[in-house]
């Protein structure tokens, strides 16, 4: 079983598997930090990360705030830390320089925090005060936890020197799409969700969208055709890119995706989590940022899809009419639907997961890369921070883009095609391609 047929079935069955959830999460928390010397886990790896140190003290605190403090009503381990741990109070570039709990410290921290937590998991009703109902707030921790998880290993590809993390490859293409794009009729859908009991506040609430008909790539780009868009001067070419992207592109000297090198041959090497090796043509491309997206779609004669179209893609059942949880249904996540939760340390190719496709042919939309779309970060009508406005109010309508559908990164415990994800336009060290979409001709528009 998985968390989702778990709130059904009543509170010890849910209380149980919270706790593995809890469990499994902290193993991959340990797993990223105990595989680096403490020398490498209070090192800034790039003043665009924190020191891996931070992030797991970071990932202590927050349960402490939530779980051990206000669900459980318990006295402070270490209110003398909140401030270090505050991610509102020190820039992730200014973090090394603080005073941290050493790695052994943080270690002894998080266990602490945990022991707690788990007494408190024992005695709260899982009902009742919102905050707990359905086991929210361990849910959400849980995905708090998680999404450090993935910054984190987004650290390790950043960090230099012999490889220290490793995983069997992902799975060969055994079935690529047939066409190259998919028509997602016209018509309305529901975004958001009023009743996914783990969906965080800006996911919220469900309402009507409207999506005019569309064509939709069936996989995400990969490196063979962004590799096509470079040979045809694709970074030189300011006619495919927009002024902010062309400003970016200059100022950034922007040539390549992140971690891309070109040999005198011509051939592209990429590095990743310390290993170098031809760029692989049939994954999706990844460590491109919103503007190189962008101009690529352009050179494609293309354009990036919206965020409602990409939900409407991944969610829509055209014979119910009600959206659903992923894109091959509601059914829990499983290696065979899509490469998620750092089980592998790349994107699969395009064509790894024909389990996992949308009934109209649309693969991949959940797992390998995030992908950029064209809207910005907004709230949905009706949005109500819950429970504090610092995970996503304060983010809203503040020039961030939004991502979608997770990398080989993202636990399964986000990878319900409702959740949300965004950062700034620039960034590149996280594990974001893109797909492509394009109008449909008015004839072809139901
Ligand atoms: C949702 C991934 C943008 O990492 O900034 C972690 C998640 N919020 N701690 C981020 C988050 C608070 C957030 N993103
Ligand atoms: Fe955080």
């Amino acid at each position: 079983m998985t968390t989702t047929d778990f709130f059904t079935t009543g509170e010890d069955v849910l209380r149980a598997a919270i706790a593995a959830e809890l469990d499994r999460t902290r193993r991959r928390s340990l797993a990223l930090t105990d595989s680096v010397d403490d020398a490498d886990l209070t090192r800034q790896h790039s003043p665009l990360m924190s020191p891996l140190v931070w992030d797991l003290a970071h990932i202590g605190n927050q349960e402490e705030l939530w779980l051990v403090r206000d669900v459980g009503g318990l006295v402070p381990l270490r209110s003398d830390i909140d401030e270090l741990y505050d991610a509102f109070q020190h820039a992730r570039a200014d973090r090394p320089a603080l005073p941290l709990l050493s790695p052994a410290e943080a270690r002894g921290y998080v266990r602490g925090v945990r022991e707690k937590t788990l007494d408190v998991l024992d005695r709260t009703p899982l009902r009742g005060r919102r905050l707990v109902a359905d086991g929210f707030a361990f849910g959400m921790i849980v995905q708090h936890e998680q999404q450090h998880d993935e910054t984190m290993l987004a650290t390790h590809q950043l960090r230099t020197g012999e490889p220290v993390l490793h995983a069997p490859a992902p799975p060969p293409s055994i079935l690529p799409p047939t066409a190259r794009e998919v028509l997602i009729p016209g018509g309305p859908f529901t975004m958001g969700t009023d009743s996914d009991p783990w969906a965080l506040d800006n996911e919220r609430p469900a309402h009507t969208v409207l999506v005019d008909s569309f064509y939709l790539d069936a996989a995400p780009v990969t490196n063979a055709a962004y590799a096509e868009f470079i040979a045809e001067g694709g970074y030189d070419r300011r006619e495919w890119w927009t002024e902010a992207g062309w400003a970016h592109r200059q100022q950034a000297e922007l040539r390549a995706p992140l971690f891309w090198e070109r040999d005198s041959d011509g051939t592209w090497w990429r590095r990743r989590f310390g290993v170098t090796e031809p760029v692989p043509a049939e994954e999706p491309v990844v460590h491109v940022c919103l503007h190189e997206a962008e101009a690529y779609a352009r050179w494609a004669g293309r354009r990036l899809p919206t965020e409602a179209e990409w939900e409407k893609a991944a969610r829509h059942d055209p014979v119910t009419g009600r959206s659903r949880r992923y894109p091959w249904g509601d059914e829990a996540p499983t290696e065979h639907h899509a490469n998620l939760g750092q089980r592998h340390l790349s994107p699969a190719p395009v064509g790894a997961y024909p389990q996992g496709t949308t009934p109209a042919g649309v693969h991949q939309l959940v797992g390998d890369v995030w992908e950029w779309t064209s809207s910005t970060f907004t709230a949905h009508p009706g949005f109500a921070a819950f429970p504090y406005r610092e995970y996503s109010e304060v983010f809203l309508d503040g020039g961030y883009q939004v991502l979608r559908g997770g990398s080989f990164g993202t636990d399964t415990s986000m990878a319900r095609a409702s959740f949300r994800n965004w950062d700034h336009p620039i960034r590149r060290q996280i594990f974001a391609g893109f797909r492509c979409a394009r109008d449909a001709a008015r004839a072809e528009r139901s």
